[in-house]
């Protein structure tokens, strides 16, 4: 029989994508995108679309049990940045839609969990540099904080109930399909647009703050690798450091310019910098490339390349829509 796949927070950046791979790969119709509201008509119209509300235990039993769904993707979160402004409402969201699925798939209504984790588990005591597996994490933001907890939750409902959860420490992620919203990492994909539209783009970022990045098509590569592998494969059930590459806002800047030889940039660094300077600059993901095979595939010339020629066929069919 195949697998009935559920993705909680579907019109977001990451579940978007996420949405079409698997349908690509599983099936529309074994595919049930969902969200809190209508807010991606890509998505809403793409196939099968449910509201559901992952803070409400009854809203996501209830679509899982219509659609037999045996394998869920919890992709719904309040970042970084959000989280800084909204600390209650990060907690409440990424904590009890943890709860929601982790209690059932304990309860076997669901066999298969995904649970995305973050570079944000990490703290200014980390080591910054190829940031080991296992090594000291004193989160500072609320984001972070979530993301820890939630992942001593994943191993002990995986060592207590034998709950099959998998998870990955996300860095940036770069795309063109849908944005980001709330993260310290999202300067990276705004950059683009605003090359495109304005020619110009002020960071919220120092110039030369370092941060682990990687290209969309790498991250829903290594989340479908991690859910696909045999069950023995798994050997971490808190998250996996996974990891592509590294730059700073100025490394990105002059690779547009590479194409765009006007495009200017300024910064001007708000609370989000302090944010940046709490995290890791480069990650050791030896475990995920031993363990399954990880294996990235973009670098920063590739992902600029990609970017800009997504993006200008967007804007140019957007102008000749509004004609
Ligand atoms: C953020 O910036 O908050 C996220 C993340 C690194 O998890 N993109």
């Amino acid at each position: 029989m195949k697998s009935k796949i559920l993705i909680i927070g579907a019109c977001g950046q990451i579940g978007s994508e996420l949405t079409f791979k698997l349908r690509e790969l599983y099936g529309a119709e074994n595919v049930i995108a969902s969200d809190i509201s209508y807010s991606n008509l890509d998505i809403v119209n793409s196939g099968i679309f449910e509201i559901v509300d992952a803070k409400n235990y009854a809203s996501v039993k209830v679509c899982v049990e219509k659609y037999k769904i045996d394998t869920v993707y919890l992709m719904a979160a309040i970042l970084s940045a959000t989280g800084e402004k909204y600390p209650m409402k990060a907690w409440d969201l990424n904590m009890e839609s943890l709860f929601h699925v982790l209690n059932l798939a304990r309860a076997k209504f669901i066999k298969k969990v995904f649970w995305p984790s973050s570079i944000a588990v990490f703290g200014s005591t980390t080591p910054k540099e190829y940031t080991p597996q296992y090594t000291i994490m004193e989160p500072s933001t609320v984001y972070g904080i979530t993301k820890q907890v939630g992942e001593r939750w994943c191993e002990y409902y995986h060592n207590k109930y034998g709950v099959d959860v998998r998870s990955l420490r996300y860095p940036g992620i770069i795309s063109w399909k849908t944005l980001p919203g709330g993260g310290t990492t999202d300067y990276a994909v705004e950059i683009y647009h605003k090359a495109i539209t304005d020619g110009f783009y002020d960071c919220f970022l120092k110039e030369d703050t370092m941060l682990p990045m990687m290209f969309m098509d790498d991250a829903i590569k290594a989340t479908v690798d991690i859910m696909a592998t045999k069950k023995d494969n798994v050997k971490i059930r808190s998250s996996y450091n996974l990891a592509a590459i590294s730059f700073t806002p100025k490394e990105v800047a002059d690779s547009i310019k590479q194409h765009m030889p006007d495009f200017k940039m300024t910064y001007h660094p708000d609370y989000r910098q302090e944010i940046a300077n709490s995290w890791p600059k480069s990650i050791n993901d030896s475990y995920a490339r031993q363990d399954w095979k990880w294996k990235h595939q973009f670098n920063l010339k590739d992902i600029t390349q990609e970017m800009l020629f997504q993006l200008n066929k967007k804007y140019k069919a957007s102008i000749n829509e509004s004609k």
